[in-house]
């Protein structure tokens, strides 16, 4: 975690998948208190405020995919703001669905080509969000991101992404709904995959541990995506696609505190929280507090790095 500088960008993007209202997501956010949060850690925090998506938008004849020609307008200019804005800070992007991350990831990617730094991508979620255009049954880009950022091919319309993330360099944890062509994409590639079977036999520590030290060996850079869905539902109610057995409050925050540990983490995407399902903003509370467990938040000082 880089030079004390946290940049919050709002990115509203509501076009990944049918269900609308995580446009309200960047504002949850800061009605919950992010900006004052980081501050009071000790970070300097410019709040950017929020991109536009698209002022109007052509729809292309109704087809398999879902908002395409939005989709990538919102890439074009995350994957642009996500680049220049890593030379300025840390980036903190407030979504907006997982969509965001077909922008975001491969702008950060882009960033860390240009300085000769590999990257690596946490994404904690139950989804592993590796369909392409051609594979995806339900048509929502947000099932999309990580088909687009390793380069897949199927994303006709869509910039090239510049700097595509090797599949190595990929962690998923907390999977437990995989689609069929998604699980043989993750099979062949051989990429770090938990699942909360892993989880409930290993602990979540160990496998992050694990990933944590790769990256460091290979001087990375690292982006986490987190999804709300990441969550177990009932203490995370704030999604369209909540699915149960997921991450505890604890493991959520315990991941997070070792992320703050490790000082490897560069970048965050905060996705798919939908005020609109919130109960009280207790979601976005949850979210901002895992935030400021990875900015530094603790009960107690630890001797030595917690993941080594
Ligand atoms: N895999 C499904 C799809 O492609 C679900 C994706 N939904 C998510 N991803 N919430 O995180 O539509
Ligand atoms: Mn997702
Ligand atoms: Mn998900
Ligand atoms: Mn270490």
């Amino acid at each position: 975690m880089s030079d004390g500088t946290c940049i919050l960008i709002g990115a509203g993007m509501d076009c990944g998948k049918r269900r609308r209202g995580c446009v309200m997501g960047p504002d949850a956010y800061r009605t919950a208190g992010i900006a004052g949060t980081l501050a009071d850690l000790g970070w300097r925090v410019e709040d950017r405020g929020n991109l536009d998506g698209p002022a109007w938008v052509e729809n292309a004849p109704a087809g398999k995919v879902h908002a395409r020609d939005e989709t990538i307008f919102w890439t074009r200019q995350l994957a642009d703001v996500a680049q220049i804005t890593m030379a300025e800070g840390f980036p903190v992007f407030m979504g907006g669905d997982h969509a965001l991350s077909l922008g975001t990831v491969s702008g950060v990617a882009a960033h860390a080509a240009a300085k000769g730094r590999p990257l690596f991508v946490l994404w904690l979620d139950a989804h592993p969000d590796i369909n392409t255009p051609e594979s995806t049954v339900s048509g929502n880009l947000h099932g999309t991101p990580i088909g687009y950022v390793t380069g897949q091919p199927g994303f006709d319309g869509f910039p090239t992404p510049t700097a595509p993330v090797p599949f190595e360099n990929i962690c998923f944890i907390g999977l437990r709904s995989v689609d069929l062509p998604e699980r043989e994409t993750i099979t062949r590639s051989g990429m770090t995959a938990i699942d909360m079977r892993q989880i409930d036999e290993r602990g979540i520590a160990a496998p992050l541990a694990e990933f944590l030290s790769r990256v460091e060996a290979a001087n990375g850079l690292l982006h986490v995506s987190l999804d709300v869905d990441f969550l177990d539902p009932s203490i995370a109610p704030a999604v369209g696609t909540t699915v149960p057995g997921g991450a505890t409050f604890r493991e959520a925050h315990l991941v997070m505190e070792m992320l703050h540990d490790s000082r490897l983490v560069t970048s965050l995407d905060l996705v798919e929280l939908n005020p609109y399902l919130d109960e009280r903003g207790r979601t976005a509370q949850l979210m901002v507090d895992l935030v400021a467990s990875l900015f530094g938040r603790r009960v107690f000082d630890r001797p030595t790095h917690s993941h080594s």
